[in-house]
């Protein structure tokens, strides 16, 4: 991969928007916002990337408030990283979860839903790991107890197997959310997406488009039902598609047939609306960007950001209707 890192956030904040609110703690926002939490990178300090990927998460300790996970992907001996579970009412740490040396766990993390059916959501988080000899896995934790539920493992080296997390929702309709877990590559690589069971943790189906250098698989979430099959549907970026560019493609979730193909780069989904980066600002990955991943760490400043993220219908792919 060739993009630069650009996310050397060493704090991770839960904010909410308000209309009056001055910042907090955390400095300075151009927006008005009011600070619920600052998280600091407890432990690990410079060069732990705390704050590299976080997500929010359902309720896991009852308190009827939604909860906080925040990655920090060289954090820990050996760049294990760790992955934090905060309170979203108090902000204290509920759990903490560590990957094995040089898995760099917490480098995407997301909501898996409840796959071990306790009743609580549980925890996807990727740990690709860096270089060509190494084989990525992803880690799903149980949100009740920050337990391990199973470790993944990807299916050859250096395929980057975790850079991009997400639930798949309930794809197979068998009544357990479904993983979905990128594994872009380095290199040549032409990158794919797990369509994974949450229920036997076997691979219901794998995405890819099946071109050489695309990076397919860099993000990936899952998104409202946008062909009227009943299932959640999923979608998947390829930032290294036309080089500078990059795409986005949305699949059933249902058949894994391709619904739709964006030529820009995806930065998140929800709820049938695609937010989406325009060819302009691909030279500034970091900037607004959910998932973000590289594996080339440069104190390169970012280049300015030169357009807003966009949104589309995820309905029918009709042109951004605001900046956001
Ligand atoms: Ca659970
Ligand atoms: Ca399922
Ligand atoms: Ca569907």
């Amino acid at each position: 991969m060739s993009r630069v890192f650009t996310r050397a956030t060493a704090v991770a904040a839960v904010v909410l928007a308000m209309s009056t609110a001055a910042a907090g703690a955390s400095g300075t926002f151009l927006q008005p916002v009011h600070v619920l939490h600052t998280f600091h990178g407890p432990t690990t300090g410079k060069g732990a990337f705390f704050g590299w990927a976080v997500s929010e998460l359902r309720d896991v300790n009852g308190d009827g408030v939604t909860d906080a996970i925040v990655g920090e992907v060289d954090g820990g001996a050996k760049t294990r990283g760790r992955v934090w579970v905060y309170s979203g009412r108090t902000g204290h740490l509920l759990f903490r979860r560590s990957g094995r040396p040089g898995e760099q766990d917490g480098y995407a993390i997301a909501d898996a839903g409840d796959v071990n059916g306790d009743g609580v959501s549980d925890i996807v988080s990727g740990a690709p790991g860096q270089g060509s000899d190494i084989v990525g896995h992803a880690y799903v934790y149980s949100g009740a107890d920050g337990g391990t539920i199973v470790r993944l493992r990807g299916h050859r080296h250096g395929d980057m197997f975790g850079a991009a997390v997400s639930s798949a929702g309930d794809v197979n309709g068998d009544g357990v959310p479904d993983l979905l877990v990128g594994a872009p590559g380095t290199g040549a690589a032409s990158g794919h997406a797990y369509v994974i069971s949450g229920r036997t943790f076997r691979t219901i189906r794998v995405l890819s488009a099946h071109r050489r250098g695309d990076e397919f698989g860099d993000g990936v979430a899952r998104t409202a039902d946008l062909n009227g099959d009943g299932m959640p549907d999923l979608i998947v970026g390829a930032s290294g598609k036309n080089p500078g560019h990059g795409a986005a493609y949305v699949y059933s979730g249902r058949t894994g047939r391709l619904i739709r193909t964006w030529p820009s780069l995806v930065v998140a989904s929800t709820r049938g609306l695609i937010r989406l980066l325009p060819p302009s600002t691909i030279t500034s990955p970091g900037a607004g960007l959910d998932k973000a991943p590289s594996r080339t760490k440069s104190r390169t400043p970012p280049p300015p950001l030169r357009s807003a993220p966009l949104s589309c219908s995820g309905w029918d792919g009709s042109p951004p209707e605001w900046p956001v």
